[in-house]
């Protein structure tokens, strides 16, 4: 099996629900995740700054249980996880991201800018929002030209105000464009709570378009697989645009390294919270085979070990690579 396609969630795990296959997921991206940003703590990654989903992991996993081939993706500047979840190749990931020459971009990208035609990621995005028009360009495209696929466009609860979010939601109900727009709802804009900057809701915003949204607590995994199988079975089968308004938890702060003073103190069970603690709990308390559970975490980290090794012995991008980007 290609490294691609054993980080590819299948419809089949959608199906059965298999909470310790979606653990798995979750542990490697967390893994790599944790190992750049040592990295970057060391300063031994270029770059002004380093986004990662410590703590989201749960809504791409599980949204991607349900991608098809020809489904597109659209993603944000905190995007790594998104990539690795939809099905690109964990090393070309990782090397764009610490800025080596096996990347997509050669590593002249960077996080921001990871692009994979061939498993249908087309772009992580630094703009706030700029993904969603995208996303429903592609998926009028994809309709146009008689594909039966989706686009899916993530995006952040501070992207939700932005108007290219509303341009997108209203055309994609014009259109009945096969789009599925996801929220990963994690509290903050930056360094500001979304309440303070937010009125009423994300789902509310879709629904005003008529755009059917369904709002769910991002902890418990299988929560999200079910609930996102809902609105894309909707829209394959030809209802146009759906919302879904993850409730997620972003465990670290906005940026490696955000000393995060303006945050304040999470209550223990109120609000979303980390779904790897909380699927392991679920698993280790349910009676189920605990050697399976230490097997899953130790193939998680040696797997995500592997990668890093392997991008950290490829050399920096020189002139050659971004000649060669150039000529693209
Ligand atoms: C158009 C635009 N405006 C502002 C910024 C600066 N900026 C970067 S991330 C961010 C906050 C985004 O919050 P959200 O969409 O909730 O995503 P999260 O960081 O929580 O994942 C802002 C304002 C930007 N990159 N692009």
């Amino acid at each position: 099996m290609s490294k691609a396609a054993e980080t590819t969630a299948t419809e089949g795990a959608a199906a059965s629900g298999e909470l310790l296959e979606l653990y798995e997921r979750m542990s490697f991206i967390r893994a790599l995740d944790e190992l750049t940003m040592a990295l970057f703590e060391r300063r031994e990654i270029t770059g002004t700054a380093l986004h990662v989903a410590t703590g989201q992991e749960s809504c791409p996993v599980a949204v991607s249980t349900h991608r098809r081939d020809a489904d597109v993706m659209f993603s944000t500047h905190r995007g790594s996880a998104h990539c690795l979840a939809w099905g690109a190749d964990p090393v070309k990931t990782i090397a764009e991201v610490l800025g080596r020459a096996g990347g997509f971009a050669s590593g002249l990208g960077g996080h921001m800018h990871i692009v994979d035609p061939d498993s249908g990621v087309l772009g992580t995005n630094g703009i706030v929002g700029g993904g969603l028009p995208l996303a429903v360009g592609a998926a009028l495209g994809l309709r146009m030209q008689g594909v039966d696929a989706i686009a899916v466009a993530y995006f952040g609860d501070g992207a939700a105000n932005t108007g290219a979010c509303h341009e997108a939601m209203n055309l994609a109900q014009v259109w009945d464009a096969p789009v599925l727009f996801v929220c990963e709802n994690n509290r903050f804009a930056e360094m500001t709570y979304s309440d303070a900057l937010t009125a009423g809701t994300v789902a509310g915003r879709a629904r005003a378009y008529g755009i059917p949204a369904t709002e769910v607590d991002a902890t418990d995994v299988r929560d999200v697989v079910a609930a996102a199988g809902e609105l894309i079975a909707g829209i394959r089968g030809g209802g146009g645009p759906a919302l879904l308004d993850c409730e997620s938890f972003r465990m670290g702060g906005h940026f490696v390294g955000d000393a995060q003073h303006y945050r304040e103190e999470e209550v223990e069970g109120e609000g979303p919270s980390d779904p790897i603690a909380a699927a392991r709990t679920v698993l280790a308390e349910s009676g189920g085979d605990a050697e399976a559970l230490t097997s899953a975490d130790e193939r998680a980290v040696s797997r995500a070990e592997a990668v890093l090794a392997e991008v950290m012995a490829m050399p920096k991008p020189g002139i050659e690579d971004l000649e060669r980007m150039e000529d693209r």
